[in-house]
């Protein structure tokens, strides 16, 4: 069957389902496929940590009713280590800004009923998407749903929200994307627990075993990560393992992590990846698919929101004939991107335990980690990189500076 649309998505993650409603918002059709079904799609326990900005957005598209109800404004992390346990208070020290603790299964609900009550196309559980003509100026979008029927969609754009793992981006020919990438030697087993969290806000613990992080989801559900070897056995981890680990780098005098029945468990490698430029003619690549961190600076999910402000804007000038956002937008994204990277990479390297590392290199995790709580210009620097920078909703120059918005 063919069909017509002025975008076609890919993915219905975070980033394909937001891009799809700011569209709608500025009267621009689209069709957004996605591989899994939607049961699927709002069960998957991913991120759980909303910047400042990312809330601003979600509000701005009126998508924030029940995050302003039920999210956990949060004004702080602590940082554990050496047996001691600090508080950086990120209101303090950025002026007031927060993080919001509202995880990921909970925005992909959000907008999913909001796209399906204002009518748009969401075809969840395709199969053998591809795309083509990517350099022509009708890109073709083609899938078979869930029917069977195979569809070509003539698009004036394809937005590949796609993943890490998508089509999208290998559908770029070779040549085209500059890219980088870091394997890091170890992975998180994340646990989502029925037990209220012992903790007001997030612990992020360096510990001789390995890094550990407390979240949270409710006030009666709690998220733990663990870090493991990438080849570990999830076998290997029977529930009380888990948490009799969780409890030992998380030790503290006086202080007792509440266990409870485990809801979920997975392992989750962790990578960082650049590819630039996030544009190939009318294939404009978003989260994901253009980007990965590793999960310690909490990043992901906000990048992804962050690609599709910008991009949003530039496709609708794009369908009026204004090229130049559409040019700018490689570029825009991937300042942020690369703060983003930096600083993921910055808090990993100094919690986590280096397989096959000295004495040394835990001496200078220390030193950074006393630093970091000890100087309120370091302590700065880690709450405006973690509250995040303000999200642009156009492709113009930032300028890096706390509170410039
Ligand atoms: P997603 O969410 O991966 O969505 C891509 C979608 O595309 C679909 N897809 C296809 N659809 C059609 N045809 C195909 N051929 C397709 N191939 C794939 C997939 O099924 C999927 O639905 O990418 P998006 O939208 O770019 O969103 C990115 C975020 O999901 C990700 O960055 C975050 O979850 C990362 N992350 C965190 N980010 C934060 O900002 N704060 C956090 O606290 C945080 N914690 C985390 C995280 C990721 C984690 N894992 C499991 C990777 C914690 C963990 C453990
Ligand atoms: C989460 O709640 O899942 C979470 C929080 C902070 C991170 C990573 C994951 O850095």
């Amino acid at each position: 069957m063919r069909t017509r649309t002025q975008i076609g998505i890919v993915g219905g993650g975070p980033a394909g389902l937001l891009l799809s409603h700011l569209l709608a918002l500025r009267g621009v059709d689209s069709v957004l496929v996605e591989i899994r079904s939607r049961d699927y799609c709002e069960a998957r326990q991913r991120a759980g940590v909303l910047e400042d900005g990312s809330v601003a957005l979600l509000r701005s598209a009126d998508l924030a009713d029940r995050l302003d109800r039920q999210g956990l404004v949060h004004g702080g992390i602590y940082l554990q280590f050496d047996g001691q346990r600090r508080h950086v208070d990120f209101r303090d020290l950025t002026g007031g800004r927060t993080v919001t603790v509202y995880a990921q299964t909970e925005v992909v609900k959000d907008l999913i009923a909001r796209r399906l009550t204002d009518g748009g196309a969401l075809e969840f559980s395709v199969t053998d998407t591809e795309v083509a003509d990517l350099d022509s100026d009708r890109p073709l979008l083609r899938y078979t749903d869930a029917s069977g029927d195979r569809h070509e969609v003539a698009c004036d754009a394809i937005a590949g929200c796609d993943g890490f793992h998508g089509i999208c981006r290998p559908a770029i020919p070779p040549g085209v994307l500059t890219t980088w990438e870091r394997d890091y030697p170890y992975a998180w087993l994340g646990i989502l627990a029925d037990v209220p969290p012992s903790t007001d806000e997030l612990i992020y613990a360096h510990h001789r075993n390995g890094f550990a992080l407390h979240s949270l989801r409710s006030p009666s559900t709690s998220r733990l990560y663990l870090q493991v070897s990438p080849d570990e056995d999830i076998g290997q981890w029977p529930d009380g393992r888990i948490w009799a680990e969780l409890a030992s780098r998380f030790k503290l005098p006086g202080w007792t992590l509440q266990q409870g029945p485990v809801l979920d468990k997975s392992i989750t490698p962790m990578r960082s990846f650049v590819s630039a430029p996030m544009r190939y003619g009318r294939l404009f690549l978003a989260g994901d698919a253009a980007h990965i961190v590793p999960p310690t600076g909490a990043k992901g999910l906000n990048l992804a929101l962050a690609d599709v402000a910008v991009l949003a804007p530039a496709l609708d000038a794009l369908l009026h004939g204004d090229e130049q956002p559409a040019a700018a937008y490689s570029a825009a994204c991937l300042e942020r991107v690369w703060r983003s990277t930096h600083f993921s990479w910055w808090m990993t390297t100094m919690l986590h335990n280096t397989p096959g590392t000295d004495e040394m290199a835990t001496q200078l995790q220390l030193s950074q980690l006393r630093y970091t709580v000890g100087s309120r210009a370091a302590a700065t620097s880690l709450a405006e990189n973690y509250t995040g920078f303000p999200v642009q909703l156009s492709a113009e120059p930032r300028r890096w500076v706390s509170g410039a918005r």
